[in-house]
């Protein structure tokens, strides 16, 4: 584990701030210089819930600035590239080819997937903390300008993203589920092989067996379809529906349809929109106490558990006996229980669960809060408070890392990571005002 001086509250904080000053560029905040110099979707979303009470205008320009990005379908792109660095990082605007597309935003690069819609649930946030203050003129009108666009892109997702036909939204490839190399995704990312060789002689060149070969590969054959929605729905061999892309989307529901008044848009879609969502959520995903990413290719449940299972607990309206039996697996030997530095992103005893390798076992601060958020949701205070005291114990022994090792709590991946730091705040704010 790497020696970290003790470290106060206050002293944090300033550290938290100067991290997210550091990786400001413009409206928007990259996630950590050099390794993702550009604005990525659910790490600026974590952003803005991080400023959302402490500099709500930043939030709002953070928001603003991803949504530039949106295409004319609706879709919110997972990457807006800042243009000064262009190729910096790969695949970039050269391979994504943003730019000819039709439905693509004029002089913005974007990558062509999408990632968990959470804007929605950021802008709720800013309007809830401003709203009582001397800001609230701004705060409405920020809300009259972001409901609309938000709109859209649930739009989308019911449009073109309804893969299964059951009314849930399907991820294309594992870059969408913001947990890329889960091992939720390895079975679909072995059937490629077949779908390789089925596609050869239109396909870009064949991947080979390591994944992020298959990554760009599925991203290629995305993009040479022209980004359609038909094909989506006829060829494309990658099609996941992910519970917490799926939790996270029934929850930015509640929270455009408390928004619509502000608008002037008619709440009622989006109260009808999170009932369709979780009644799919409980039929569909559904198995043995938790939920499961469903293989729409495959036809089938993938068995692995996941940190994404939780995802559903976002909704303030799943019943009380599936809450309780999800909280018993977070809390068991599976997740929490054994994890000195929880919450390992991989089920502990499941056979693919590695300690130190990014989505496959490590903590994240973005989970961790997301859950935490959800325990607050469901009256589990208790949960809430643990979630909250272990994520800031990561932070404080081991710096804004990316991930952190579940058993030790020693940092992985890329260090001063915007979201550790926002998100770090709005913990030490709570920690505060509870
Ligand atoms: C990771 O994803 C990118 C691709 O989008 C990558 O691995 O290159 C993920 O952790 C994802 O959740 C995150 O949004 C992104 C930027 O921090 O990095």
């Amino acid at each position: 584990m790497e020696a970290r001086p003790a470290i106060d509250d206050a002293a944090l904080e300033r550290e938290a701030w100067s991290v997210l000053e550091a990786n400001r560029t413009g409206a928007a905040t990259v996630p950590t210089p050099g390794l993702y110099p550009h604005q990525w979707n659910w790490d600026s979303t974590f952003v803005a819930f991080g400023l959302a009470r402490r500099d709500p205008r930043r939030a709002g320009e953070e928001l603003l600035s991803l949504l530039a990005g949106q295409w004319d379908t609706g879709m919110v792109p997972h990457i807006v590239f800042h243009p000064a660095l262009a190729d910096s990082f790969f695949p970039g605007p050269s391979v994504w080819r943003s730019a000819g597309h039709p439905a693509a935003p004029n002089g913005v690069a974007t990558s062509g997937l999408t990632q968990p819609p959470m804007q929605a649930l950021a802008a709720w946030r800013v309007w809830r903390h401003t709203r009582d203050t001397a800001d609230r003129e701004e705060a409405d009108a920020l809300v009259r300008r972001l409901h609309p666009m938000l709109a859209a892109q649930h739009a989308y997702l019911a449009a073109y993203r309804d893969l299964g036909g059951g009314g849930l939204a399907a991820i294309v490839h594992p870059w969408e589920s913001g947990m890329d190399d889960s091992p939720a995704w390895d079975a679909p990312l072995e059937a490629l092989a077949d779908a390789r060789a089925a596609h050869r002689r239109d396909g870009p060149p064949r991947p080979s067996g390591d994944h992020h070969d298959r990554y760009v590969w599925l991203a290629l054959r995305y993009r040479d379809s022209g980004y359609d929605g038909a094909y989506l729905r006829q060829d494309h061999p990658f099609a996941v529906e992910d519970p917490m892309f799926n939790g996270i989307w029934l929850a930015s529901c509640h929270a455009l349809a408390e928004l619509a008044p502000v608008a002037g848009a008619d709440p009622r879609p989006y109260g009808e929109a999170a009932e369709r969502i979780r009644a799919a959520l409980l039929e569909r995903l559904w198995d043995d106490g938790v939920f499961h990413a469903r293989d729409l290719r495959g036809g089938r449940l993938i068995p692995v558990c996941t940190v994404g299972g939780f995802g559903p607990l976002l909704d303030p309206g799943m019943p009380g006996d599936r809450v309780t039996a999800l909280v018993d697996a977070l809390e068991s030997a599976r997740f929490m229980g054994a994890a000195g530095y929880p919450v390992p992103s991989c089920e502990i005893r499941a056979p693919q669960f590695d300690r130190s390798c990014y989505w496959r076992g490590p903590s994240w601060v973005n989970t961790n809060w997301l859950l935490r958020r959800a325990a607050v949701l469901h009256g589990r205070e208790e949960l809430a408070r643990r979630l909250g005291a272990a994520t800031l114990r990561l932070v404080r022994q081991s710096g804004f890392r990316e991930c952190f090792d579940p058993f030790d709590g020693s940092g992985r991946g890329g260090r001063d990571f915007s979201w550790s730091a926002a998100l770090t705040l709005d913990l030490l704010a709570d920690s505060v005002e509870a």
